[in-house]
């Protein structure tokens, strides 16, 4: 695996974990005010992450929940250009969570360092607008699509299917013009996914970092922890940092949470132990 993962003008060190931090916007009933209230809310609560540490910001304007409604590229960007702009002078890198080659165009255009894409580039023309710039890009896994992935998700070895799926996606990158400097991959927690077979791909996530990318896993506060806990999603604070914390210790260089400082917290802890074993 290369040392640094380069996203635009940043080189991020790969020689610790590094903590993404998610910020959506996504405006609903919550916000009355609308989209300019979710925008503020969205860059008060960005610039409250990078305090906490983050390591990169990752701003997503539709959501890609189970059933989720889609929503157009002008409302997606919309949501995501204020964000954009208000958080362009904090020294931390900013991934947009995005499935649309025209979102990614004008991401890109404005200073996104990192395309975060859960179909793994998949639209016609993204794996060449990515290539075309300098940002980094996360290739995730997904079984379906939002609409339809949980409804029975079938794999017969979903570790190897998983990393199959991703080292294609990694070779389509690198055909097509990214540097593997550039790439990161994620095996998708939750997205076309049992509960067992996110606990599977989370036991054998060095086989995925095997394949030499680093690896980025997401399972902040998502229904297998509530699943396992039997906690809503406000009170998977406790279930979330284990998980980021185990998925680092498989391999993991990347964990993409809502809760920064907490995870940072127990991120210190694990390598303190690691300096002194
Ligand atoms: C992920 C994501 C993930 C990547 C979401 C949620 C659902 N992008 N976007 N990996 N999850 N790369 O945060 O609960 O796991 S949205």
């Amino acid at each position: 695996m290369n040392p640094v993962l380069r996203c635009g003008r940043f080189a991020l060190a790969l020689d610790r974990p590094l903590v993404m931090g998610v910020v959506n916007v996504t405006p609903d009933s919550f916000y009355d005010g609308g989209r300019h209230a979710a925008a503020a809310a969205a860059i008060a609560h960005a610039r409250q992450l990078a305090a906490e540490g983050a390591d990169l910001l990752d701003i997503g304007g539709e959501s890609s929940r189970p059933g989720a409604a889609p929503v157009s590229a002008e409302e997606e960007l919309a949501r995501i250009l204020p964000v954009l702009e208000g958080v362009a002078d904090i020294a931390v890198p900013v991934s947009v969570d995005t499935v649309k080659p025209e979102v990614m165009r004008a991401v890109l255009a404005r200073g996104a360092a990192m395309i975060n894409d859960i179909t793994a580039l998949a639209a016609p023309g993204a794996l060449g607008l990515v290539a075309a710039s300098d940002a980094a890009v996360c290739l995730m896994h997904m079984q379906g699509s939002p609409r339809t992935m949980q409804a029975d998700p079938t794999y017969a070895d979903v570790t190897a299917e998983v990393r199959d799926f991703l080292a294609g996606r990694a070779a389509a990158c690198t055909k097509a013009g990214i540097a593997r400097d550039r790439i990161v991959v994620d095996p998708g927690f939750g997205f076309g996914k049992t509960v067992e077979h996110n606990l599977t791909l989370l036991a054998r996530l060095g086989d995925i970092a095997a394949l030499g990318f680093p690896v980025l896993a997401g399972w902040s506060r998502k229904s297998s922890l509530g699943r396992i806990t039997g906690r809503a999603a406000e009170e998977r604070l406790a279930g979330s940092v284990a998980a980021a914390l185990i998925a680092v210790q498989r391999g993991a260089r990347i964990v993409r949470v809502h809760d920064v400082a907490a995870t940072r917290d127990a991120l210190a802890v694990l390598a303190a132990v690691e300096r002194s074993g």
